[in-house]
């Protein structure tokens, strides 16, 4: 494996002579499939990229890295939220192991502040409850937690089990409902099967929460510059630094959707002028909702990397356009630029020209490239576990994705305008005026591959066999994925990220957590061990085998 030698490897590596190496090992219909997921990047002046296949099932058999709908809903959308009690409808092992590995942290604003995070509350279904049905255990579990915990919202989570045997989550919601009128009560039918990964979750999600929750209470925080953040969940901290950075320039971040988050704001967040979208592939069903019932604008920003944190900063104090805010927002970003270009150029120094290759769920495998850049890395290959068509090639593909029977099984609510609380922040007129004065895209995500260079090989719901062959070929300075990757990839001398939990580190979000990245990053690629180590399959002769499928 790599021999690495701590100097920058020149990327000879043809990225369509990879793509066949790897395609080569593939029965005949497996490949002719995953031919059309693993894409040579071409995009032109009018960011227009080539298509690629994405949100479709993963072939039987191959070790994928995707996870279920249960884990995009209850784990990602909803888990970190302080202040809904959370119970899982299942056997134990669902909300186990859904329980907190993912980092997302937590802060009550005062001692006495609700936090139902420290419990992994489950029904705990056992055999009787899989032939009998489970839904008397739900009520009594659902009375024991309001005597217990009080909670002013509980979320009930359906495991797969729950949709085989037909609990039906959403009549025993109701049923507690009206015995405990305090208790906002609702169930989420977000089954791991549903759908074709993780993403059907955070559908699932997104549409209880904003037809149960958000509008429920009239609420508004302080301040003349009021927004939400839509898809950042506080991994390792991030929504801390974001909150930090938004506070010292004066505006209001009302709710956070949902690191860091309360009931209250949630209920509330239809009440703020302006919504700015972080990870497009997990909530943008909310940001396009809120705007048809509220009209609440919304555009795409991302907080990931000093550039980017900046650049968001100046469109959204740009969409408020007071002069005294978009004066404020240059003098925190030149302060805190300071602090941040002192650690770059010295990192930069000692960075420049290595390798990165970026593989994780719908989001970060595109953001996460920006801090690489920051500190002179190459992005060479990347893609996403479970994202779709827009979040590679950009929102305005969407009208030409073909709906298939999977996402045709999760539901798309029919959104209208309400009738007393629908209110244009801004006229066309206005939006138009941004878009071309600020370069404000209302609506829009460009997308991961226009932002990437021609001959970047883009993948799919990459698999171990495929990780392999890009280790083997590109010989990358760092690997960037998750725990279920982190010891195959550091095993073969390269040292892996994990850009989902970030390892024990963090934030990363922001200015400051720029600083951490750029410090963590040059530990890791310059460090020697990973010199040293040898693969236990590189000293004894490895096991091969080939697909029966289809032969
Ligand atoms: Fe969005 Fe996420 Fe991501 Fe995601 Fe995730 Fe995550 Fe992720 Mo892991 S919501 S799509 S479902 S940015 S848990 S915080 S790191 S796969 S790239």
């Amino acid at each position: 494996m790599p021999a690495k030698s701590g100097i920058a490897l020149d990327i000879t590596a043809d990225p369509l002579e990879i793509k066949q190496e790897i395609l080569k090992k593939y029965p005949a219909k497996v490949a002719r499939k995953r031919a059309k997921q693993i894409i040579v990047n071409n995009p032109d002046d009018g960011n227009r990229v080539p298509e690629i296949m994405a949100n479709t099932r993963t072939i039987p058999g191959i070790l994928t890295m995707r996870g279920c709908a249960y884990a995009g809903c209850k784990g990602v959308v909803l888990g970190p939220t302080r202040d809904i009690l959370q119970i899982t409808h299942g056997p134990i092992g669902c909300g186990f192991y859904s329980w907190l590995t993912r980092r997302n942290q937590t802060k009550p604003r005062t001692a006495a502040g609700a936090n139902f995070m420290p419990y992994a509350m489950s029904t705990d279904m056992q055999e009787e409850e899989i032939i009998f049905g489970g839904e008397r255990k739900l009520k009594k579990a659902i009375e024991e937690a309001i005597h217990l915990f009080h909670p002013r919202a509980i979320g009930i989570f359906s495991t797969c089990p729950v949709g085989l045997i037909g609990d039906d989550v959403h009549a025993v919601a109701r049923e507690m409902e009206e015995k405990y009128p305090e208790v906002n009560i609702f169930g989420f039918s977000c089954e791991g099967y549903k759908g074709v990964s993780q993403s059907a979750g955070h559908h699932i999600a997104n549409n209880k929460v904003f037809s149960e929750v958000v509008g429920q209470i009239e609420m508004q925080k302080e301040g003349a510059y009021r927004f939400n953040i839509l898809g950042e969940y506080n991994i390792g901290g991030d929504a801390f630094e974001i909150e930090r950075v938004i506070e010292r320039c004066g505006m209001t971040l009302h709710s956070t959707f949902s690191g860091n988050s309360e009931y209250e704001e949630f209920a509330s967040a239809h009440t703020v002028d302006l919504n700015v979208v972080m990870c497009h592939r997990s909530i943008n069903y909310m940001a396009e909702m809120m705007e048809k019932r509220y009209g609440i604008p919304w555009f795409k920003i991302n907080f990931i990397g000093a550039e980017a944190s900046a650049k968001s900063l100046r469109r959204i104090a740009a969409y408020f356009g007071a002069p005294e805010l978009v004066e404020k927002v240059e003098q925190v970003i030149a302060e805190e630029m300071y602090h941040v270009e002192a650690v770059r150029q010295e990192v930069r120094a000692r960075c420049e020209g290595k390798t990165a290759m970026l593989f994780v769920g719908g989001s970060r495998a595109h953001h996460y490239q920006e801090l690489f850049a920051e500190i002179g890395m190459k992005t060479v290959s990347a893609g996403y576990e479970f994202a779709h068509r827009d979040d590679y090639e950009g929102r305005k593909v969407i009208p030409n994705i073909v709906v298939d029977a999977d996402t045709r099984n999760i539901e798309e609510l029919t959104v209208e305008a309400d009738p007393a609380r629908y209110r244009p922040r801004r006229s066309e007129e206005e939006l138009r005026q941004l878009e071309k004065q600020a370069g404000i895209g209302f609506n829009d995500y460009v997308g991961m591959m226009a932002e990437m260079k021609k001959g970047d090989l883009i993948i799919d719901d990459l698999n171990h066999h495929e990780a392999e062959v890009l280790m083997d070929k590109y010989k990358p300075d760092i690997f960037c994925a998750g725990i279920k990757e982190k010891y195959v990839i550091q095993k073969g001398g390269v040292p892996l990220k994990q850009l989902h939990s970030y390892d024990y580190s963090g934030p990363y979000a922001g200015f400051r957590g720029a600083v951490n990245f750029y410090r963590e990053i040059d530990r890791m690629v310059n460090s020697n061990v990973f010199r040293f180590v040898k693969a236990p399959w590189q000293k004894k002769p490895e096991l091969t085998g080939s697909y029966a499928y289809n032969r």
